[in-house]
């Protein structure tokens, strides 16, 4: 089972990961360098099981970043909250106002002004994904805003015309924009591959949150896989997962010692409607998931 690459890193981080204090002031173990490769044929996914994910959550997180939207007040909307503590620790930051994590979402949702001014997170994924920045020399040595680059929609138009290319990259590492981020990307690199009809995938992924991000992460790179694959005509291959900075947060120790216990249970099965239109048209109806009998959901707290 794919699952025992997921649940074998954690094992090996926990018991023999550095100790490294990191930017929130938590503290990780941590290891440099780690993989993890599944396959994605016949509608495969690597969703964990050993606990319960919230596919939809990453699913309409996922679906999010292709509409350039950089702004919470999209998924808020939804119920979707994973982003909502960094806009609202910098919104307590700033004004001193100790507002509850509930009360910051709904006005979020309900002002839209108040959305504008604290729901931003910057030209995060969204932005560069699909309106990476260009510049025009207008003479005098100055520059203005060209028309943005789609890097999603030439990624489609690329595998279905060059599908041999080993260019066929999506880069979140804005290096001028990422001062400008709430959190420089963490999936910040994805490769795609064709060979034999197959569209398989790599994500590059520089910090990752074994316990809270990464089973996301993984979802989400394999949706990025399905969806470009039933766009250009081909049959999902594998994921390869790549980490940098992998590590588990000292605070996590709860879930760790009990997800460990567990054994992996089924395989998953991703079902999407079949639709003409582009890789932007996607709707979280969409999606269905088979066979998927996770075990209890495992709490720990995310780091900010
Ligand atoms: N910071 C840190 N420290 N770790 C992260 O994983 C992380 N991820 C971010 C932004 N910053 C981050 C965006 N993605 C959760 C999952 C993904 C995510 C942010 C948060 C999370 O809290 N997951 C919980 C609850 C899920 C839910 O309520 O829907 C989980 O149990 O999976
Ligand atoms: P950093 O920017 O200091 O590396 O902190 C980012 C933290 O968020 C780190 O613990 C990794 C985690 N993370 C993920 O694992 N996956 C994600 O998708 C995101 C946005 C963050």
């Amino acid at each position: 089972h794919w699952e025992w690459q997921y649940l074998d890193l954690m094992r090996q981080i926990w018991e023999t990961g550095d100790e490294r204090r990191d930017r929130t002031g938590v503290g990780t173990r941590s290891l440099f360098g780690a993989t993890i490769r599944c396959d994605l044929s016949d509608g495969r996914m690597p969703l964990v099981t050993s606990k319960r994910v919230f596919w939809k959550t990453a699913t309409r997180e996922f679906l999010w970043f292709l509409t350039g939207d950089t702004n919470i007040r999209a998924l808020c909307a939804q119920g979707v909250e994973i982003w909502t503590d960094w806009p609202l620790a910098h919104y307590r930051r700033e004004t001193g106002d100790q507002i509850t994590r509930e009360d910051f979402s709904a006005r979020i949702v309900a002002d839209a002004e108040f959305a504008a001014r604290w729901g931003d997170l910057g030209p995060v994924y969204g932005k560069q994904w699909v309106n990476w920045p260009t510049y025009e020399p207008v003479g005098d040595g100055l520059y203005r805003l060209g028309q943005g680059i789609n890097q999603v929609a030439d990624l489609v138009h690329a595998l279905k015309t060059n599908p041999g290319s080993r260019r066929h990259i999506v880069e979140g590492w804005n290096v001028a924009e990422v001062d400008a981020m709430a959190l420089p990307p963490c999936h910040k690199t994805y490769q795609f591959h064709v060979a034999d009809g197959r569209l398989s995938g790599i994500l590059y992924q520089r910090s990752a949150d074994l316990a809270l991000g990464v089973p996301f992460n993984l979802w989400s790179a394999a949706l990025f896989v399905r969806l470009l694959a039933a766009q250009a005509g081909l049959e999902p291959g594998e994921l390869v997962w790549m980490g940098g900075d992998v590590h588990l947060y000292l605070n996590h120790g709860d879930l760790v010692e009990e997800q460990l216990k567990r054994v992996p249970s089924g395989e998953p099965k991703l079902a999407i409607t079949p639709r003409a239109q582009s890789i932007f048209d996607y709707r979280i109806e969409d999606f269905s998931v088979l066979d998927y009998a996770p075990q209890a959901k495992l709490g720990a707290p995310v780091a900010v």
